[in-house]
């Protein structure tokens, strides 16, 4: 058996933020060979004219603080800052067989990609390759195979410009193979979000903070993952707005928080309480929790309406813009509470706490993040909580509405100018009339698609656009294996990453110029956009010298890999494109006139500008042209059942990674140091399973499919979980996940519910 990493795990006794923040970003300078330089772009970061943040996805304000950035966004920074090179000289020293031996975190470490790089299978190694000769051998490559059998995927970073180049480039091509990380991620939102209520994003903006008075919170590790939010959740509470929180897990970001920036606070040593109520209900029991909320508020709405007495639900609103009520009623009638306890692992009573605060409440925003669209139910989680919100008409009005809190900075973007594997998101007429071309209309490959056909064969090249593919999809052993069949594989990037190490029999690793870096063309220095988690655009300029000389920019790949893989056409000048990204907007611009008008005068508008949203208008575009009610056909969000020695394992982040690159072995609030290969449990689990704290065990997947998916040498962690619950890392733990475990409709793979058996030895 595998050792794991020998660690501690000790409980985190402090805030969020607070000194504990401070302390870890000045571990991090160092740990990049960063001097003060990096300082300087931090107060750059998430400015008006600034950087737009490389890490999460969460609005910047208008009005920004002196230091608008966080302890993740820091690290994300420095990262990219990094004065550490991984050059042609490094890849002369290890074949790709060495380096697959080595960890996330060694392989990112080595900082910056330098030169094109081309496989070589002979030496086993990657040489330095001209961009000349890079970009004609792909062409050359891809342009036998049929369209259908090339992905093109991207990671959610790459700013609006690239994205729209990238999605024209597939379809001139002949697919709409574009999986995105969106697929693995909020794409349950986008489906489940669309069809109640019109819109495929979060109806809620910033502001909407000032005029709440209950966030409910499903599912988001704020702390570590969108640690700005916390200024936001501290002002709430400082209103007196109910916090209620929904997670398996105790997040500290979500029960208190000391905000670094306020020396006052600082010096103190106060903390704000962020949850008012905290309900640890186990993986996957959110339709249960939720419809027993429903449950109380009907019931209490039945009582007031015999009493006499104002109405609990807000009927006006239901009668008039909503459908599918009195179907949903009836199920929530019929539903008993033995079956809302089991599946959600909560008490009656707390649930009609938090239904309370619900009905007392005049304006109520959603706030969600993984934990309700990775799972099999995960479409329903999130139509279930739109119920939750129907109900006392909290969409549309200020201070209400569902917040979905996005991951990557771009990747809502991403979709808004057509990275997208189906037709009906992209206005095809307008696009072939712009560019003169006839585009395809058979729906795309999507992320869990393309994975079944690298598997399977039917994939024969992969395009990467950034992120780290085969380390963040699932049924990582049968990926790993089934790479090298590719035809062509070539990934642009920024740092090595393990999907790096996996060759196709034509393989490119091509590095790009990252965010912060000053991006210079024929036309001058160039700005790019994106779009944050509520829906508004911001430019973001570089200004940091590129990282080398020989990095490209992505629109500059995009273009130049179109131009080789393309026939030429008049109607698209790629290198006219290249040279001022000005050009591409106005592209934009005029494929999308209703998101994007006045583009480029807009591009610097403080705070972003809205692309507006018909559902906060009240304007539902759905199939009936009413918001729908949902009803669900199983509390049970897990989407398999519950058996003798079978565990929901969560796979989870820590708070010092970002996805699939680790920047370090803590993980602060969860009070893990030095390590990753924890295993979390209840302790009362660990009892039946006699288990003790320390000792070393294995997962088993347990999917019923006969297929053997083993995680060796974790370490069992008494920790405050429900019973039947597991939480472990990931991407490390994507190995157990069988591709096949994905959310139905939006096949978002399910990695907050993975069934799994204990296995020793
Ligand atoms: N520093 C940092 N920031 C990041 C990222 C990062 O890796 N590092 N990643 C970015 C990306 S791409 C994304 S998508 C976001 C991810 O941010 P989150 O949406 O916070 O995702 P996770 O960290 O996976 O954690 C999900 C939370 O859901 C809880 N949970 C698990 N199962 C359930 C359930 O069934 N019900 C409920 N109610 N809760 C559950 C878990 O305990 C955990 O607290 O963050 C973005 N920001
Ligand atoms: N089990 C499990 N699996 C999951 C998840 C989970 O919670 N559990 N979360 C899922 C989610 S929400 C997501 S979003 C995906 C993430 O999937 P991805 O987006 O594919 O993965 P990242 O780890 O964000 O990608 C990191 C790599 O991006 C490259 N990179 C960084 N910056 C740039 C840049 O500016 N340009 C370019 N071209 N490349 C750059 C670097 O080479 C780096 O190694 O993982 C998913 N997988
Ligand atoms: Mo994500």
């Amino acid at each position: 058996m595998t050792a794991p990493r020998k660690g501690r795990v000790k409980p985190f006794e402090g805030p969020a933020g607070g000194w504990g923040s401070v302390r870890s970003l000045a571990d991090i300078l160092p740990r990049e060979r960063l001097g003060p330089v990096a300082l300087a772009q931090l107060a750059r970061q998430n400015k008006t004219e600034g950087f737009a943040c490389v890490s999460c996805a969460w609005p910047k304000p208008a009005d920004a603080h002196p230091a608008e950035f966080c302890e993740e966004g820091a690290k994300a920074t420095a990262w990219e800052l990094t004065t550490l090179r991984t050059t042609p000289a490094f890849f002369q020293e290890h074949t790709l067989t060495a380096l697959r031996g080595w960890s996330d975190y060694d392989l990112e470490q080595h900082g910056r990609l330098t030169h094109p790089l081309c496989y070589n299978r002979e030496t086993d190694r990657y040489e330095a390759i001209s961009w000349d000769e890079a970009f004609a051998a792909i062409g050359e490559a891809l342009r036998p195979i049929s369209p259908k059998a090339v992905a093109f995927y991207s990671s959610g970073r790459t700013s609006l410009e690239a994205s729209y180049m990238y999605g024209l480039m597939a379809r001139m091509f002949g697919n709409q193979n574009l999986p995105d990380s969106s697929n693995m991620c909020h794409e349950s939102t986008s489906v489940g979000l669309k069809a109640a209520i019109g819109v495929p994003v979060g109806t809620t903006r910033l502001e909407d903070f000032d005029h709440a008075d209950a966030l409910f919170f499903f599912g988001h590790n704020t702390g570590s993952n969108a640690p700005r939010m916390l200024h936001n959740l501290r002002s709430c509470r400082k209103r007196g707005v109910e916090i209620v929180t929904f997670n398996p897990l105790r997040e500290r970001g979500l029960e208190r928080f000391t905000d670094p920036q306020n020396p006052i606070e600082m010096t103190t040593l106060r903390e704000t309480d962020i949850s008012t109520q905290y309900h640890q209900l186990k993986a996957g029991g959110d339709i249960a929790a939720i419809m027993g909320m429903a449950k109380f508020l009907i019931e209490w709405d039945d009582a007031a309406s015999a009493a006499g007495a104002p109405p609990v639900l807000d009927h006006d609103f239901i009668d008039q813009h909503t459908k599918g009520f009195e179907d949903f009623v009836a199920l929530v009638r019929s539903t008993t509470w033995k079956t809302i306890e089991k599946e959600s692992a909560l008490s009656r009573s707390a649930i009609e706490e938090a239904a309370q605060v619900y009905a007392d409440a005049k304006a109520v925003m959603a706030i969600y993040g993984m934990g309700l669209t990775q799972h099999v139910k995960g479409v329903d989680n999130v139509r279930m909580l739109v119920n939750l919100l129907l109900l006392r008409g909290n969409i549309g009005k200020p201070g209400a509405g569902p917040m979905p809190v996005r991951g990557h900075s771009n990747v809502q973007g991403q979709r808004t100018v057509g990275i997208t594997e189906k037709t009906e998101l992209v206005p095809i007429e307008r696009l072939e009339q712009q560019y003169g071309f006839s585009a395809p209309r058979e729906k795309g490959l999507d992320t869990v698609e393309t994975c079944r056909g690298v598997i399977d064969g039917s994939v024969k090249a992969f395009v990467g656009l950034g992120g780290n593919f085969l380390r963040a999809v699932p049924e990582t052993e049968a990926m790993e294996r089934a790479w090298p069949n590719l035809e062509v594989s070539v990934q642009i990037a920024t740092k090595l990453n393990r999907n790096h190490l996996f060759p196709g029999k034509v393989t490119y690793l091509l590095p790009c110029l990252g965010r912060i870096e000053r991006d210079v063309q024929a036309s001058g220095p160039q700005a790019v956009s994106v779009e944050d988690s509520t829906s508004c655009i911001h430019g973001s300029r570089g200004k940091i010298a590129p990282a080398s000389e020989h990095l490209l920019s992505e629109p500059a790949i995009v273009a130049a890999l179109a131009k080789r893989l393309l026939p030429a056409n008049p109607k698209v000048d790629w290198d006219a494109w290249t040279a001022d990204y000005g050009l591409i907007r106005e592209a934009i611009e005029e494929t999308y006139p209703e998101i994007f008008p006045d583009y480029n005068a807009r591009l610097f508008t403080p705070g972003g500008f809205w692309k507006g949203n018909k559902a906060a208008e009240r304007i539902w575009l759905t199939e009936s042209g009413k918001a729908e009610f949902f009803t669900p056909k199983s509390l049970n969000a897990a989407g398999f059942e519950d058996a003798d020695k079978r565990f929901r394992l969560i796979t989870l982040r820590s708070n010092d990674q970002f996805n699939t690159t680790i920047y370090g072995y803590h993980d602060r609030f969860r009070g893990v140091k030095g390590t990753r290969d924890v295993l979390f449990m209840n302790v009362a689990d660990m009892l039946a399973e006699d288990l003790t704290e320390g000792e070393i065990v294995a997962l088993e997947s347990d999917a019923g499919d006969g297929v053997r998916r083993r995680r060796e040498g974790l370490i069992v962690t008494p920790y405050d979980i429900p019973r039947g619950c597991l939480g472990a890392y990931y991407p490390e733990a994507n190995v157990l996940i069988p591709i096949e475990h994905h959310a139905d409709e939006s096949h978002v793979p399910a990695g907050k519910s993975v069934p799994v058996r204990i296995a020793r030895g």
